[in-house]
């Protein structure tokens, strides 16, 4: 059965990876998995065809058969325990893994997302100055755990996993400040992932769609 995911016809980014059909992208080269992409504007992502797949209109979506999925998390938590390579089979090991996803979209990621929200809207605002340090203090308590639990490990728990796979996508998202800089051993995490063939694949490919001329919308 073909897979089909959904993107940006114009992502923000540029091509820049950092759009969350990233992680579907990648978990799917990471298992070998064929996929093909609809590429939506966001006037089609607020449309009932879309909104059928997507109660809240955003990508990315995932298609295959009869299942239709929304979120991220849950496409490469889909994606990872149906095909071999993203998740160990040993029951403990998997539950761990499984752990770091959460870890990395429900404690990593929110502090990110919040001071990337802060610095693209409030700069004009009188508190600006006295809450961005604020978030940047809640996003060094993650990073200073997450890099104490990673020490010199290549991945967060044996071998690569989907759990290593968010972890990095969320972290990736620190890209445009220079807040990994005082991270070493976590920025080295990052540049293992992104060193990945899989993931190579996955970025070449979303970066396409603007190179290629495809982008619109
Ligand atoms: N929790 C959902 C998930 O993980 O799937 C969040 C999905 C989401 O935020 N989708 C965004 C979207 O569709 C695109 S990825 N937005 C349109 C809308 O809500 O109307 C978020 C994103 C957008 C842009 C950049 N960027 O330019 O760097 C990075 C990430």
């Amino acid at each position: 059965m073909t897979i089909t995911i959904t993107a940006f016809a114009n992502a923000p980014d540029r091509g820049r990876g950092l759009a969350r059909d990233m992680p579907v992208r990648w978990a799917l080269e990471e298992v070998g998995q064929p996929y093909e992409v609809r590429l939506v504007s966001f006037e089609a992502m607020k449309a009932p065809a879309h909104l059928a797949r997507h109660p809240f209109g955003q990508i990315p979506t995932f298609e295959e058969g009869d299942l239709v999925l929304f979120e991220s998390g849950a496409i490469v938590s889909h994606i990872a325990q149906r095909h071999a390579g993203l998740l160990p089979p040993d029951a403990d090991a998997r539950a761990r893994a499984i752990g770091w996803m959460f870890a990395a979209l429900s404690t990593v990621e929110p502090p990110i997302i919040e001071r990337e929200g802060t610095v693209l809207t409030e700069r004009d605002k009188s508190w600006y100055a006295a809450r961005l340090p604020m978030l940047e203090g809640r996003i060094a308590r993650r990073l200073d755990a997450l890099a104490s639990r990673l020490g010199d490990a290549d991945w967060l728990d044996g071998d690569f996993s989907a759990g290593d796979l968010l972890m990095v996508t969320v972290l990736r998202r620190l890209a445009s400040s220079a807040i990994l800089d005082a991270y070493p051993t976590l920025a080295a995490y990052v540049a293992r992932g992104e060193a990945r063939p899989a993931f190579q694949r996955a970025f070449a490919a979303q970066l396409a769609v603007f190179t290629s001329g495809t982008a619109g919308g």
